[in-house]
């Protein structure tokens, strides 16, 4: 653990500055120096105190890396309490991203500063827990309930000019902060103005039923949500009002214990780390990027467009490319509708948008894509197509511009041989909406060279977006989760349970959809294509279930068309359940002689969660996968796994490997080739492991 508290007297004011880089995170080195800090200038011939930190932001909260181990002395509580006690002015002076227990010592200090561009907030529900230091006790005592509120129970930050007019800040800073803050604290004595203990303040108090309305409004909204955390909040805040303040800080202390060793706060915390980690390749510390400034983009389609959106709010010159004038003036007229809802939603200025769109031009040649650095193709999931754009794009393209390719299942290899440029070849997998879905899978080819990987994950990083890494398989990581899902619920289906049930319990379960009705949003037709061309490669001996052909057969291929495993009348994307659905399982059951039986929802939600993790398994024995959470960040962020059980292998890790195993021993004979435990199970139980031993 590292960091200190420098410690220094400017005129009559002592200045404790944290360093504790990246983030000052509150460790328990610059607790025990704040402590110490603020002691010694109680006893310095000063008349106030200044806290600030260094680098790039004041603390953005607890150290979460110490999360889960035996707390040290000082806790972060006492740290705020003798900072509150102090018999001199305390001055918080915010710059960056003062979060958490960041915001929390601040709101323990007597007056506060931040500089203009300062964010602050108090999302410890992303995290599972509440605010452990104060947060729910101080904060409703300046901005009252309502403001509290939606600040925890949405783990957002806010400018400090929303925080200030809410009361939490004294004042917000053009410029130097460091001097503002120190004429401020000086000011203090001049003006005979003292310590001002949050602990004392009511202001928040003043509309008492207005308070407990806000507190009853916000439990009744989350009354259905599966998250703990924001509902353990209200309750806390709620005690603020009701309790004097230091039985509603034990009150938040006791909430707090409670959800750390929580397995939702410990999954959450786990998606914090593993979405930091996603993004570190090995060996390219030291590899440099192209310089990619111009990107060409070869298809409108929805994939196309959504792709175009990204890369112009990530700053890069887009050129599209299509067909003809009619395709070009759709996919034109797409991208500047996309653009308008962003600024509709006030995610965007209209002067964003123009600048973004300055930076777009329609193409319908490929010459036109000649002097970009990177081209991106957008075309049909089709080998011979892919291949057609990729070898146009090889003729025009500079010697040095890298090829990528959005597929989802087609051998990156396969379209790279087709080139002179192997090496610049690379699989940028977006996944749809691309500007709005965060995961990205970036495919590495046999011969794809370091730095054409280093370029797509700066790409990646440009856009926002989560890069995972994944080596050519049929589905890369994302997509083979999703098949092995997607087969434990088909043989559900065959075996009994109801389109229905198996939707139920993956919702049940979390997901905001269960697998038949996001086939459904999906379309059911794309999936069918491939599985009518890998039919002649298809292992005889293996189980087939041809449910979802059958549906195809009979043209239903969604909500596209308004039938698929469900009905959806006039247009409507809620489905219900379709007597003829049940009618074509059932004759399929009996065609293959299978008695239907009884599926409970737990059964249902475990064998496909089972099937998820063993199929997570054999991705890392092969290599797919570089770690576990890289898996569990796919699930999440490609397919709306529920964040809060940290993904299957997480999962896994929590439900006991043994167990797991045994498990999907029972269920072999059903299925060898789905069912039959990866070996790295066995290792793993062997060596007395866990999946997460791996992330590292
Ligand atoms: N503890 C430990 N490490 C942290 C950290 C933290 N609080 N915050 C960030 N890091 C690490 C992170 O893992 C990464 O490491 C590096 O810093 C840069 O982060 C009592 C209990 C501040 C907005 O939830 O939201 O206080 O990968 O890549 O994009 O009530 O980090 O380089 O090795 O994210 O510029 C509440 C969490 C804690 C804020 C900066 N605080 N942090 O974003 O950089 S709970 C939070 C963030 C708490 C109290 C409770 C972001 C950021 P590495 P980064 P960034």
């Amino acid at each position: 653990m590292s960091g200190q508290v420098h410690y220094r007297v400017e005129d009559r004011v002592a200045v404790l500055t944290i360093d504790n880089p990246p983030v000052n995170a509150l460790s328990r080195p610059v607790r025990k120096a704040l402590v110490d800090g603020v002691g010694r200038a109680l006893a310095d011939e000063v008349d106030a105190i200044v806290i600030m930190a260094s680098g790039r932001t004041f603390p953005a909260g607890a150290d979460i890396a110490e999360f889960g181990k035996p707390p040290e002395d000082p806790w972060l509580p006492e740290v705020c309490a003798t900072v509150e006690s102090s018999p001199k002015p305390v001055v918080a002076a915010i710059h960056g991203n003062a979060l958490g227990g960041g915001l929390e010592l601040a709101l323990a200090c007597h007056y506060r500063l931040a500089s203009e561009e300062a964010r602050v907030g108090l999302p410890e529900v992303t995290l599972g827990i509440v605010p452990g230091a104060g947060g729910t006790q101080r904060a409703p005592r300046l901005a009252g309930a309502a403001f509290a509120l939606d600040l925890m129970i949405h783990g957002r930050s806010i400018s400090a000019d929303e925080a200030a007019e809410a009361g939490l800040l004294d004042g917000v800073v053009e410029g130097d902060l460091e001097g503002a803050a120190l004429a401020f604290a000086e000011s203090l004595e001049e003006e005979d103005l003292g310590p001002r203990p949050t602990c004392e303040a009511t202001a928040g108090f003043a509309d008492p039923s207005g308070y407990m309305a806000a507190v009853a409004t916000r439990r009744k909204d989350l009354a259905a949500s599966p998250l703990e955390a924001p509902k353990r909040v209200i309750d806390c805040v709620e005690a603020a009002l009701l309790m004097p303040f230091d039985v509603g800080m034990a009150y938040e202390r006791a909430a707090f214990d409670d959800l750390v060793s929580s397995g939702q706060s410990a999954a959450l915390r786990h998606m914090f780390f593993a979405e930091r980690r996603a993004p570190r390749f090995p060996g390219l510390e030291d590899v440099a990027p192209y310089k990619i400034g111009r990107v060409g983009v070869v298809g409108g389609g929805t994939m196309g467009t959504g792709i175009a959106l990204a890369l112009l709010n990530g700053g890069f010159e887009v050129r599209l490319l299509e067909r003809d004038e009619g395709a070009l003036e759709d996919a034109v007229a797409r991208v500047v509708d996309g653009m308008e809802a962003g600024v509709r939603r006030g995610r965007l200025s209209a002067a964003d948008r123009d600048r973004r769109l300055d930076r777009f031009s329609g193409a319908l040649g490929y010459d036109d894509l000649s002097d970009c650095e990177l081209a991106i193709e957008a075309v049909d999931e089709d080998i011979a197509t892919k291949k057609a754009v990729f070898s146009t794009l090889d003729r025009v393209l500079a010697p040095g511009a890298i090829i990528a390719t959005t597929t989802s299942y087609i051998d990156v290899d396969l379209l790279a041989a087709g080139t002179k440029r192997p090496a610049n070849v690379i699989g940028l997998h977006f996944f749809s909406p691309a500007h709005v879905m965060r995961l990205i899978e970036i495919v590495v080819g046999a011969e794809t060279a370091p730095d054409v990987v280093a370029s797509a994950l700066s790409l990646a990083k440009s856009l926002g977006k989560i890069p995972i890494r994944a080596e050519v398989s049929h589905g890369f990581v994302a997509n083979r989760m999703l098949l092995a899902y997607r087969k434990a619920a088909d043989e559900l289906l065959e075996d009994g349970a109801s389109v229905a049930e198996v939707d139920a319990a993956m919702r049940a379960f979390g997901f905001p959809l269960g697998p038949f009705q996001a086939a459904d949003l999906a379309g059911l037709d794309i999936s069918w294509e491939w599985r009518r061309r890998l039919a002649p490669t298809r292992d005889p001996g293996d189980r087939y279930v041809a449910i979802g052909d059958l549906l195809c057969e009979a043209g239903r291929y969604g909500q596209k068309n308004g039938r698929g495993y469900y009905l959806y009348r006039q247009g409507s994307r809620v489905g219900a359940e379709d007597p003829e659905v049940t009618r074509l399982i059932a004759l399929e059951r009996k065609r293959k002689n299978i008695a239907p039986r009884r599926f409970g929802p737990d059964e249902i939600a475990r064998r496909c969660l089972l099937a998820m993790v063993n199929e997570g398994a054999r991705l890392l024995e092969e290599g797919v996968a570089q770690r576990p959470s890289d898996i569990d960040v796919a699930m999440v962020h490609g397919f709306a796994f529920p964040r809060w059980i940290g993904g299957p292998m997480q999962w896994a890790d929590r439900e006991g490997l043994l167990m797991i195993r045994e498990d999907l021993k029972k269920l072999v004979d059903e299925d060898p080739a789905l069912w039959r435990p990866a070996d790295l199970l066995s290792d793993l139980i062997k060596n007395g492991k866990t999946f997460d031993s791996l992330n590292r």
